[in-house]
């Protein structure tokens, strides 16, 4: 099969502005599209867990394709989770429902990192089915695909389950740099597989979530993070797909993300996109950043919102449009689908 970008996607509004060319109006699509917002999602996760659904190709195509229908938003983005090529290397990790990704057993030394298995091409096979099946139904609307970076993966293989302050985390960090060495190399290369199966089966742009480097200072994230991202994205050096690269509070981080190798910097809405674009020299295309608690705020004050993120947008050479991060689940969808309308001009 041709690669979609080389057939179907590369003059969607999302590739140009991904690959810097400024279009009328931003593309839009919402990090966490696909979910608890939206009720036929609930309807058909009934009894199936998480991973079960990620792991199952005509669910996962199926539950990607969902927001595209409803939003009509310009891409569609994997359904899958960070978590996931850990599970297909073997690591004992189940996603428990309102709480996030649990292992069985953190992982925190030499030995428990000497034990982690690599990724082998035929572990893939449900990922790669999946995108093949979404791919085929997508047309020229381009599909995202995403990894976990390596800090925000190990922070949940060391915590082994969501954490507030990555105390763990950063203790290992500090303390046995060899086993920070040998565990962020693994995460890099488990995510930058799992990325290229991704790509390979037909995702026309990839997003590197680094969800919680903005728990790091700068000087901890360039001497001690850098360069396993940076690995994640050589994984993919020869394929030639835009590269978005998002954190949450990351507003410190953004020229050190950018020098990771990433094309486009997705900004968390403390940052307005003005100040982020001064910040990199106004030459790095930006996506963002809506405020999620705006969606529910009445409708002329969210779209007064809207109108200020696009507005200050115009200061990178280009944007897409989203969240400063994840739609929550209590989201009213048609709010969702009204902001897209709205943005294509329809309304
Ligand atoms: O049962 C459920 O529905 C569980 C909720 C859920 C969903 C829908 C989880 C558990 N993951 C997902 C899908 C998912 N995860 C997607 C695809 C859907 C889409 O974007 O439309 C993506 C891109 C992710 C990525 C992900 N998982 C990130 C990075 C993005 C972000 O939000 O910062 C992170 C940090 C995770 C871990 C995770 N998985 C699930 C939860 C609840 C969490 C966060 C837990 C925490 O607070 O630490």
């Amino acid at each position: 099969m041709d690669h979609p970008l080389n057939t179907s996607t590369a003059t969607s509004a999302l590739v140009r502005a991904a690959t810097g060319v400024r279009t009328d109006s931003p593309p839009i699509w919402f990090m966490r599209q696909a979910g608890r917002s939206l009720p036929e999602y609930r309807e058909i996760r009934r009894g199936t867990t998480m991973l079960e659904a990620c792991l199952t190709p005509a669910l996962a195509a199926e539950i990607t394709l969902q927001p595209v229908r409803r939003h009509n938003v310009d891409a569609a983005i994997f359904f899958s989770d960070i978590v996931v090529p850990l599970k297909l290397a073997g690591v004992a990790v189940e996603i428990v429902a309102d709480v996030g990704p649990v292992l069985a057993q953190p992982i925190r030394t030499a030995a428990a990192v000497a034990k982690l298995q690599e990724l082998t091409a035929d572990s893939l096979a449900p990922i790669s089915i999946a995108v093949g099946a979404v791919v085929s139904q997508l047309g020229d609307k381009p599909l995202i695909g995403f990894a976990g970076a390596p800090f925000t993966l190990a922070s949940y293989m060391i915590e082994g389950k969501p954490s507030r302050d990555y105390l763990h985390t950063k203790a290992l960090m500090y303390s046995d740099p060899e086993t920070w060495d040998a565990l962020l190399t693994w995460a890099a290369d488990i995510s930058g597989q799992f990325l290229r199966a991704q790509v390979q089966a037909g995702a026309s742009v990839v997003q590197l979530f680094d969800s919680w480097a903005g728990a790091l200072s700068l000087p901890d994230y360039v001497e001690r993070v850098m360069k396993y991202s940076a690995r994640v994205f050589g994984h993919l050096a020869d394929l030639g797909i835009p590269k978005i690269h998002f954190g949450v509070n990351s507003g410190e981080l953004l020229g050190a993300m950018r020098d990771v190798g990433a094309d486009v910097i997705g900004v968390d809405h403390r940052l307005p996109l003005d100040v982020a674009a001064q910040r990199l020299g106004a030459s790095v295309p930006l996506q963002g950043n809506i405020e999620p608690g705006y969606l529910f705020a009445p409708w002329e004050t969210l779209r007064s919102h809207v109108d200020d993120v696009i507005v200050r947008g115009r200061s990178a050479p280009s944007h897409i449009l989203n969240l400063g991060h994840g739609v929550p689940p209590t989201t009213d969808p048609d709010v969702l689908t009204r902001i897209v309308a709205y943005v294509h001009g329809e309304e």
